[in-house]
């Protein structure tokens, strides 16, 4: 059965990520696979330009893509930097379980890809080359504090707010096991060879059984700065809720850089062992969705306080 199973995904395309989670959660299955499957339908998905195929590429207009996938007894992998390959969830996961380390990148995180049977796949979309040489006109790193894309899952929000980012989602599964994935191309018009938090285990991604996990999105030199979503986890350890844990790593990543914290984005989510959610970002718009077999919406998106 699926009873106290649950799963929440960052963002308003996170309902569509959490659909695919429950295909296999809701079927009995853990929450590994669970997460998994979540964050392969975002990498396929067309619509976000902050994952997978659809991603904006970095300065030199190449798309490189981050991801990690985690396990709440401490098994983890990741990928960093990984160019032509659909989904790096899976090959973070092959890390973890096929290989002695925890994480590859570049060149060799896709050679190991290709010896494990993904396929090259070019990824760019005509439409993020296209950005991109809108982009090379004026040359600046300026990342804005959301990403507003279609409104695909309009009717399911609060308000107008349609975000869409990086792709962070947790599940717990009937037997009480959690799990956690963060798969994503990054900063938009980043520096070729830059890696962000989502494949840095403790910064974009924490899970242990023992407590919860957490997830991040956002400007992710912030939450590696932090080791922001072990500090999530470590807060609710000592006792705080899911949504206060993230608050209170909001006001840390405030407290160490004020004016920088002005212009960025810093979005948490957290679910505790019970099965808890809760989430706070630093500026208002961030969206999370929610989904677990009671009655009611099976998917309902919530705004994160800031
Ligand atoms: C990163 N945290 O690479 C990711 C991307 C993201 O706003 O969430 N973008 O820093």
């Amino acid at each position: 059965g699926s009873s106290g199973a649950r799963v929440v995904s960052t963002w308003d395309f996170g309902v569509g990520a959490n659909a695919a989670a429950w295909k296999v959660l809701g079927a009995g299955g853990n929450a590994l696979d669970a997460v998994e499957a979540g964050a392969r339908w975002a990498e396929a998905d067309l619509c976000n330009p902050t994952v997978g195929r659809c991603g904006n590429p970095d300065r030199d207009g190449v798309l490189t893509l981050d991801a990690s996938i985690m396990d709440g007894d401490g098994r983890c992998g990741a990928v960093a930097a990984l160019e032509d390959i659909l989904h790096p969830v899976s090959v973070a996961r092959a890390v973890m379980e096929k290989t002695p380390h925890v994480m590859l990148v570049g060149q060799g995180a896709q050679q190991f890809a290709l010896a494990q049977g993904f396929e090259k796949t070019p990824l760019l979309t005509d439409e993020a080359r296209q950005a991109w040489r809108e982009w090379l006109k004026t040359s600046k790193y300026d990342p804005r504090i959301n990403v507003e894309r279609e409104q695909r899952f309009k009717d399911q929000l609060p308000g107008d707010k349609s975000n869409h980012d990086t792709l962070g989602i947790l599940a717990i599964d009937a037997g009480g096991k959690l799990a956690g994935a963060c798969t994503t191309s990054g900063m938009a018009w980043k520096m070729h060879g830059r890696v962000g938090d989502s494949p840095i285990v403790g910064a974009g991604l924490y899970v242990d059984n023992e407590v919860g996990a957490a997830t991040a999105s956002g400007v992710g030199e912030e939450m590696i700065r932090n080791a922001a979503s072990f500090l999530v986890v470590e807060l609710m350890r000592q006792g705080r809720s899911p949504e206060e844990a993230c608050r209170e790593a909001i006001e840390r990543v405030v407290r160490k850089r004020p004016e920088a914290s002005k212009r960025l984005q810093v979005c948490f989510l957290a679910m505790n062992k019970s099965g808890e959610v809760g989430a706070f970002a630093l500026h208002e718009g961030f969206v999370y969705a929610a989904h677990d077999g009671g009655a009611g919406p099976h998917d309902t998106l919530h705004e994160a306080g800031a």
